[in-house]
């Protein structure tokens, strides 16, 4: 009954973009926006940008918690053309991470190389396989070649802790400069190491970059939203805030916030394994990427990481 008042989870992973994202680090869907959105969103980021006096035309800008700052930000935070990608992976428990603009004018500053997430004991220590956080990237402006303030990325390199050139603007060998047409989107594995070309050209790179995670890992760029803003929003923007009062909430959620989203396939809120006697928002649901995984509802997980197993490894040995 309460079904028909939620929606169906939006299009996510493909198995084969799954496997390209988790071998990569990294996944682009080439005109993922149509020549108007990009417009629309360029309008938006330069009206962001016209707003805040502080902003110096030469300096690289990257306001942050643009959610709040108009519905075309808003809007975003659920955005049917991506939101299923890190439903996939956080499931019921998806949150908001941050939500950035970019803009990289010639001679900016530009990043060393880094992953996102903690330092020190970095988010693979803990989570060796699945991103703790996934940064969905719009691309609005033409990037054709190196040297236009670009993306660049070490493939594969999620899976390591520490790299050679960390801290450094170092070009390193094997690297990937990301060029593209405006109009692209890219899904980002949080522990992927990645640095900033300078930008040389007098192309000012401008782009959004809307970051995702489990609803228990602290948010990015806000402490916590302003009530009056999430009155103004739909009932998913506002569970994908998790702008809860109660500290622990954000790690046992609600039961209004459940269902999120129903299941993709079965249009259901539960989980066909689920035990009926157990209130909704305490059950368990599976996310794709645990069924993709192969990970069973209520058995034993060794079988999925065997291989990973220390004890394993030739060098252990
Ligand atoms: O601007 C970029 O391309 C990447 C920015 C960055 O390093 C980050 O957001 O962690």
């Amino acid at each position: 009954m309460t079904e028909a008042v939620h929606r169906v989870a939006p299009r996510g992973f493909t198995g084969d973009q799954w496997d390209a994202f988790m071998d990569e680090g990294f996944l682009v869907f080439e005109d993922a926006l149509t020549p108007d959105e990009v417009a629309y969103y360029l309008n938006a980021v330069d009206e962001l940008a016209a707003s805040d006096p502080n902003r110096r035309p030469d300096r690289t800008h990257t306001p942050g918690n643009v959610v709040e700052r108009g519905k075309v930000w808003a809007d975003l935070i659920d955005h049917p053309r991506h939101v299923g990608y890190p439903y996939d992976v956080y499931g019921e428990l998806l949150k908001l991470h941050m939500s950035q603009v970019f803009i990289r004018p010639k001679g900016g500053s530009h990043n060393i190389w880094h992953p996102d997430g903690a330092r020190g004991v970095p988010y693979g220590v803990f989570s060796p396989e699945l991103p703790l956080q996934i940064k969905v990237g719009y691309w609005l402006t033409d990037l054709p070649r190196a040297k236009m303030g670009n993306f660049v990325y070490m493939p594969g390199s999620h899976r390591t802790h520490y790299m050679q050139g960390y801290d450094t603007h170092e070009s390193v060998p094997g690297e990937r400069i990301v060029t593209l047409r405006a109009g692209t989107m890219t899904l980002m594995h949080a522990s992927l190491w990645h640095r900033v070309e300078p930008n040389e050209s007098d192309v000012t790179r401008k782009n959004i970059f809307y970051a995702y995670c489990p609803s228990w890992i602290c948010e990015g760029d806000r402490h916590r939203s302003s009530p009056e803003w999430l009155e103004t929003l739909n009932r998913e923007q506002r569970i994908i805030m998790r702008a809860y009062s109660g500290a622990y909430t954000r790690t046992k959620p609600p039961a209004e916030d459940s269902p999120l989203f129903l299941d993709r396939e079965t249009g259901e809120a539960s989980d066909p394994e689920a035990d009926a006697t157990v209130a909704l928002h305490r059950q368990k649901r599976q996310t794709w990427v645990e069924k993709r995984m192969g990970v069973p509802y209520n058995g034993p997980l060794s079988h999925v990481f065997e291989s990973r197993r220390p004890g394993d490894s030739p060098a252990a040995g």
